[in-house]
């Protein structure tokens, strides 16, 4: 079994790179035949090892991926990811989502994919969702409260995953309101949150989030406003950690949000904030507002003082920020 060992520690050092039959009988002073008959022994074990022929033994490569499996190993959260509902490809996990809310799946309930083939953004806008590299889920809560208090969820989405990305990939993420994540002015995540309620009561709060983690380029259209977090950080991150840590504070601030409401987490949100006190235009639907963003209200409402003093309230609009 040292030798065994030996060959493992070996391999590992080699960082799944090859390392010739011959090299490894030189250093454990056997045959070649030896070091495959401890190869055989080690798969059997369940070691995923592969052989090729004039190139020599490696650790296979175990593609990064965010399986049920992967999510739930090591995740601290209760409620949050108990129900996972995992696809190699998809066209929208928000679109499976509301289908899911729909035959009344539970709340915590989290839909991921490898590879969304129409992903969408607010106002039906494309969302890039290429295969293994990004973070492409949409949580389910089911919190019981009225729908007006639907809104702030982006915000405390936003929360969770900036946090999040600081302590995996150790970069500083800014949060534009509401819904995207900058890293150096470049967009990394977006956050979709939709509703399924009653008059009175919310059905269901459907937050979708897209991360950009492993890519290394994108197309010509996204490459000046889209960055990824390993581009900004220089390490590739394994994405299931990533969703594990997202979900614990998601549970956590979801929990302080429905007994205490958006007051206590409105710090720790502006701590994260890109645009208060900057001048910025607000584009909504109904025109263009400029002014001096001066803060947030208790409910997640962005206060924009203007040219004249007035301070407009802004409940939903697309940011841009003056330099
Ligand atoms: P948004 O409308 O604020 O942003 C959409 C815009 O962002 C696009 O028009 C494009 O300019 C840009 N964009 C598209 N793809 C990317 C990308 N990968 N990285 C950076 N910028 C991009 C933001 O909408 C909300 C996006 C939510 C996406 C998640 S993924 C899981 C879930 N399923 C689904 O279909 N949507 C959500």
């Amino acid at each position: 079994t040292s030798t065994r060992k030996k060959i493992l520690e070996l391999l590992t050092e080699a960082g799944g790179g090859f390392v010739s039959g011959e090299l490894l009988a030189k250093k454990l002073n056997c045959s070649r035949a030896a070091v495959w008959k401890h190869m055989e022994e080690l798969r059997k074990e369940g070691f995923e090892l592969e052989a090729v022929r004039k190139k020599g033994y490696r650790i296979k490569s175990t593609e990064d991926k965010v399986t049920e499996n992967e999510i739930q190993y090591g995740l601290e959260a209760k409620r949050l990811g108990k129900t996972v509902y995992y696809k190699e490809t998809v066209d929208s996990t928000q679109k499976l989502a509301h289908r899911l809310v729909q035959e009344g799946c539970p709340g915590g309930t989290l839909v991921i994919a490898e590879e969304q083939t129409g992903g969408r953004g607010r106002l039906q806008r494309a969302w890039y969702s290429p295969k293994y590299t990004g973070i492409w889920m949409s949580v389910v809560l089911r919190p019981d409260l009225p729908p007006q208090w639907a809104p702030p969820f982006t915000l405390i989405a936003a929360v969770a995953v900036a946090q999040a990305i600081e302590e995996t990939a150790g970069v500083h993420p800014e949060i534009k309101w509401p819904n995207d994540i900058l890293i150096g002015g470049k967009k990394c995540t977006g956050i979709l949150t939709e509703l399924q309620a009653d008059t009175d009561q919310i059905q269901a709060v459907i937050i979708g989030i897209g991360i950009n983690v492993n890519e290394t380029e994108f197309p010509d259209e996204l490459k000046p406003i889209a960055t990824s977090l390993l581009i900004e950080s220089g390490r590739k991150i394994k994405r299931a950690l990533l969703v594990q840590r997202i979900l614990e504070r998601l549970e956590k601030y979801e929990k302080i949000y429905i007994e205490n409401g958006f007051a206590p987490l409105k710090l720790l949100w502006e701590s994260y904030a890109a645009v208060i006190g900057k001048n910025i235009t607000a584009h909504t639907l109904k025109g263009d507002i400029s002014g001096k963003a001066i803060g947030i209200t208790d409910e997640g409402v962005l206060q924009l003082e203007g040219e004249d003093g007035k301070i407009h309230s802004i409940y939903s609009a697309d940011i841009e920020i003056e330099r």
